[in-house]
């Protein structure tokens, strides 16, 4: 808690799932840690920050829409981000926000899906990255966790796009950390099994009996799991970098190794 004090941490899609559990976590062990909270879902945010605000009196918070999947719109964030208060104070990022679009096999996928999907989990957790890293090697310090999955490690038939893109998230983390070897800039992937949040909604285009029948049987994670390792990585003493994790619920080995009662 005490190494996380006064810390400033800018989460993509806080509005819902893992990304927000991170922001609550962030509060529950550091009461007087400073947020800067994004997403498309303004409203989602403001909810969370008056929910913040309830379990701590001392957190700042700042909510700013934006949407990672629009280069312009990343650009117009980090331009207008405050620069004394905000921007050069950044100390932690974490590329949280991205997402799944269908289940369709190669063929039949069609090219906005293939868009978003990579706007969004690729070029948009690059372009935020790439904004971070400026401002940490200005002080040589910083800390970036992003978000992949065991999607991109494991590859699944109907995921061929989500699964690409969450692999190039590894191997982009890879070569960032290791560019920044001379540096205390410490970067970390998480790759999270199955979590029951939004995502499967999402996958089924708002189908809630579909994304529901993928939680049938099991007991997946929780945000608030995933939470947790993301603050226990962002709050290690500085030359501790939990470069990887794998995380899984207990009846889950695999993308497609799943015990079901
Ligand atoms: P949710 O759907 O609950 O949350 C996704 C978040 O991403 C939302 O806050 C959403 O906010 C945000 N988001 C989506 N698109 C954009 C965008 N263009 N710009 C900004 N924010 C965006 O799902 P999860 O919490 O599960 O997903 C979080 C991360 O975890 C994702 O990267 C996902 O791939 C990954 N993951 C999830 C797993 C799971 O089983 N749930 C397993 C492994 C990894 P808004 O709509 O307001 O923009
Ligand atoms: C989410 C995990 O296996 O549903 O990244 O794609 S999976």
């Amino acid at each position: 808690a005490q190494r996380l004090s006064r810390k400033t941490v800018l989460i993509t899609g806080a509005s819902s799932g893992i990304g927000r559990s991170t922001a609550v976590e962030f509060v529950k062990t550091a009461p007087d840690i400073r947020l800067i909270l994004t997403a498309r879902r303004q409203d989602q945010l403001e909810l969370l920050k008056a929910e913040l605000r309830l379990l701590s009196a001392d957190v700042d918070i700042l909510v700013e829409q934006l949407d990672v999947s629009d280069p312009q719109d990343v650009k117009r964030f980090w331009d207008a981000l405050p620069k004394e208060q905000w921007k050069d104070k950044l100390d932690i990022l974490v590329n949280n926000a991205g997402l799944v679009k269908g289940v369709e096999h190669v063929g039949d996928i069609t090219e906005e899906d293939i868009h978003i999907m990579y706007a969004t989990n690729v070029t948009g957790l690059i372009n935020m990255t790439q904004a971070a890293v400026a401002i940490f090697k200005a002080k040589n310090s910083g800390t970036i966790v992003n978000i992949g999955s065991i999607a991109g490690r494991e590859p699944y038939p109907g995921g061929s796009i989500y699964c690409s893109t969450k692999a190039a998230v590894r191997a982009f983390t890879e070569s960032l950390r290791k560019e920044l070897i001379n540096t205390r800039i410490r970067v970390s992937v998480v790759d999270p099994g199955q979590v029951e949040t939004e995502f499967s909604l999402v996958r089924f285009r708002g189908d809630q009996a579909k994304a529901d029948s993928v939680y049938a049987g099991v007991e997946p994670l929780t945000g608030d799991d995933i939470a947790e390792i993301v603050v226990f990585i962002a709050g290690r003493r500085d030359n501790v970098v939990i470069a990887d994790a794998l995380v899984f619920p207990s009846h889950q080995g695999g993308t497609s190794h799943m015990y079901r009662k």
